[in-house]
């Protein structure tokens, strides 16, 4: 996979050399570019930004040099070998990115990066380029970030791990809490590893049972129990029919009911 970013924070990108990505890149398995905005201003200040029109707060991002920088990124990608470009767009009024999405990007030979400072970038860039390519603008959750450069190396990292070869066996990725095709969606439980009493604790003994069984469903009503705690809404999206019959058991005894259609509901004290 081939992945562009244009900033006009290069450095910010340094933790693409690092770890599971860096050992990516070191593999082979992904050629990462970054590229400065600034290389293609003109003007002796190097200017990237200009005052909104209609007024208000904050500076936009001017079109020019993201037009320019766009179209010899795409050029030289294409010259290079590369086919398919998506261009990502992180901006906090994007769609959620989603394990869904992160498992849609890994599909893609391409993607260029545009993460912006300031207000944003002019909306005739984006509009430009969906004409010519698929667009997808991003945001990683329900807060404001300064820029979007944080947004492409969580988008990056979330992609990476899911590229045939990167990740080993012991790391792999069946049974991630968003795994899709999972019957719930559920977060993961509590997990163990040595010394067996560490200041006192100990480790639940049907961990220490071998009995397979009883561990798998151990760690299934744990990861209920979290999920009801911190992500009701995932239980509560969940298909009736992905709860057997234990589950529900445990749903019940947390004080979850199922309503007209079927679906899980959280006690009436912590309603969502
Ligand atoms: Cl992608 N960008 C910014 N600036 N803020 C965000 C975001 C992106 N996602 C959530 N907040």
């Amino acid at each position: 996979m081939r992945l562009d970013v244009v900033t006009i924070f290069p450095e910010y990108l340094d933790p693409l050399d690092v770890s599971l990505v860096g050992k990516a890149r070191a593999r082979g398995l992904l050629d990462v570019r970054v590229h400065d905005l600034r290389d293609w201003t003109r003007d002796k200040h190097h200017t990237v930004d200009d005052t909104p029109y209609g007024g208000g707060p904050g500076m936009v991002m001017k079109t020019d040099p993201w037009g320019d920088a766009l179209d010899d990124v795409i050029a030289d990608g294409y010259e290079h070998g590369a086919t398919r470009p998506v261009l990502v767009v992180p901006t906090p009024s994007g769609e959620p990115f989603t394990q869904d999405r992160a498992v849609e990007l890994s599909r893609q030979p391409w993607l260029i990066f545009t993460p912006a400072r300031y207000e944003g970038i002019d909306r005739r860039v984006t509009d430009e380029y969906a004409t010519r390519l698929p667009v997808r603008e991003l945001s990683i959750g329900d807060y404001v970030l300064a820029g979007g450069e944080a947004a492409v190396l969580v988008i990056t990292e979330a992609v990476a791990r899911l590229l045939p070869g990167v990740l080993g066996n012991a790391e792999s990725h069946r049974d991630d809490s968003f795994a899709p095709g999972a019957m719930a969606h559920l977060l993961e439980g509590p997990v163990y590893t040595k010394p067996p009493t560490w200041r006192r604790r100990g480790i639940p003994d049907v961990l220490l049972s071998g009995h397979h069984g009883n561990i798998a469903r151990w760690r299934r009503d744990e990861a209920i129990r979290r999920t009801a705690a911190h992500r009701p809404d995932l239980l509560r999206r969940s298909a009736p029919d992905a709860f057997d019959k234990k589950d529900r058991a445990l749903l019940t005894a947390l004080g979850w009911y199922q309503d007209q259609d079927g679906h899980w509901q959280p006690p009436a004290q912590d309603a969502p």
